[in-house]
């Protein structure tokens, strides 16, 4: 019931929600050269229609669905992938006196477009992340605006998204597909691609990497406030045609950065940093998954539904973060998901949870998040034996739930005041 009070009440604003979610973000990525990664989903919830409140913060979707949109920005640190946190979630519906035509919509300035969520969440996030060494955007096409270029790099961020379309360049011949053609490959690697994509063969794949420097031209419907170009770097990975099976187009990506590529090396990296990108798609998955269950939902108005989203979505990032320091050279310190007092909590419960042969000892360093990581396993249901398959991310995400659930318990009896979690 509490909880129900909670995410109905009004004075818990969507806003407030999210500032506590970023605020350890910010720390955590502090002198870290960051990745924030940037993605669109919908969250549906047409079969519920009868029991939400008309009017409190859902909307058309894409689909002709009930629901709302959400676009957060996932932390990754750039030296090893792991995740440290997010940097902005932002909700939004669509009003059902939105402008239906897309021609008057697309002559809008950006503020007024729904894409202005790109530049909106990396501006946010630059703020969250003032105090980190560097930080690179990722976004797919869609974020593939010259209005993105002149308005979000700074001398500590970049920008690096896919292309979208062909651009007119300031260079001869004067478009930025052509003159990345006309490149010659700096380096090849292989591309391992997996049988489980649909559209796809298994095959190993033969990538070729091209780059160049251009400067985009602004586009004739901007006004004059924009610069009339930007310098930016193209980087091009495309499977050479002898691995390209009968029937199937070569793989291919082109990437523009706001980030210097002045060899090979970082070209490549910014292939590979673009890569990373699946780990947002991981999250919404996870988040929609059973388990989380971000689009099932008892709650009677869009705005708690849209708030416990906020909730779940942390939740499920923390599981996706322990999952990673599984890995045995995982060095991210525990505080990176856990505060001091839960870290105390997760003590007495590891001594509970440990065997009494030194199979079932937890070996990890008590300062690592993979430390943490085999008690929440452990709490979860997971065996506890190192020889074992590794835990899961639905046994973690139970452990979890458990714990979280164990702590507040443990907080009440200790009669302890609410813990802030800005103290870490
Ligand atoms: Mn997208």
């Amino acid at each position: 019931m509490a909880a129900y009070r909670f995410f109905n009440n009004e004075k818990v604003t969507e806003t407030s929600l999210i500032d506590s979610v970023v605020k350890r973000t910010g720390k955590i990525a502090s002198g870290k050269e960051v990745l924030v990664l940037q993605d669109s989903s919908e969250y549906h919830f047409r079969k519920y229609e009868q029991r939400i409140e008309p009017g409190t913060g859902l909307g058309e979707t894409g689909r002709y669905a009930l629901g709302y949109f959400c676009h957060p920005s996932l932390v990754i640190d750039a030296n090893n992938g792991s995740v440290l946190g997010l940097s902005d979630i932002y909700n939004w519906s669509r009003s059902p006196d939105r402008d239906q035509r897309t021609e008057s919509r697309k002559k809008r300035p950006i503020e007024e477009k729904e894409s202005y969520k790109w530049i909106r969440g990396s501006l946010k996030s630059k703020e969250v992340l003032s105090s980190a060494q560097h930080k690179t955007i990722i976004q797919d096409r869609d974020g593939d605006i010259y209005e993105s270029f002149s308005r979000i790099p700074d001398e500590q961020t970049d920008l690096l998204v896919r292309s979208k379309t062909d651009r007119k360049i300031e260079e001869s011949p004067g478009w930025l597909y052509l003159a990345l053609e006309s490149q010659n490959p700096c380096v090849e690697y292989e591309f391992k691609v997996s049988s489980d994509s649909k559209k796809r063969q298994k095959r190993t794949a033969i990538m070729e990497v091209r780059y160049t420097q251009v400067s985009i031209k602004r586009p004739a419907y901007l006004p004059k406030s924009y610069p009339p170009n930007i310098s930016v770097s193209v980087v091009q990975a495309k499977e050479k045609s002898s691995t390209v099976p009968d029937g199937e187009q070569a793989i291919e990506w082109i990437l523009i950065s706001t980030r210097k590529v002045t060899d090979f090396i970082e070209a490549v990296m910014l292939v590979y940093w673009y890569s990373l990108r699946w780990l947002i798609e991981e999250l919404f998955g996870l988040h929609k998954s059973k388990g989380f269950d971000a689009e099932e939902c008892e709650l009677r108005t869009g705005w708690g539904i849209r708030k416990l989203g906020i909730i779940t979505m942390q939740s499920a990032m923390r599981a996706m973060q322990l999952k990673q320091a599984r890995q045995e050279d995982c060095q991210l310190p525990i505080e990176v998901v856990f505060t001091e007092q839960e870290q105390e909590c997760l003590e007495q419960l590891c001594k509970r949870l440990e065997g009494k042969t030194e199979k079932l000892k937890n070996n990890h360093p008590r300062h690592l998040l993979r430390w943490a990581t085999w008690v929440i396993a452990r709490y979860g249901g997971w065996s506890g034996y190192d020889s074992q398959r590794p835990a899961g991310l639905t046994t973690l995400k139970q452990g979890l739930e458990k714990f979280d659930m164990l702590f507040q318990g443990w907080r009440l009896a200790r009669q302890e005041p609410k813990e802030s979690k800005e103290d870490f």
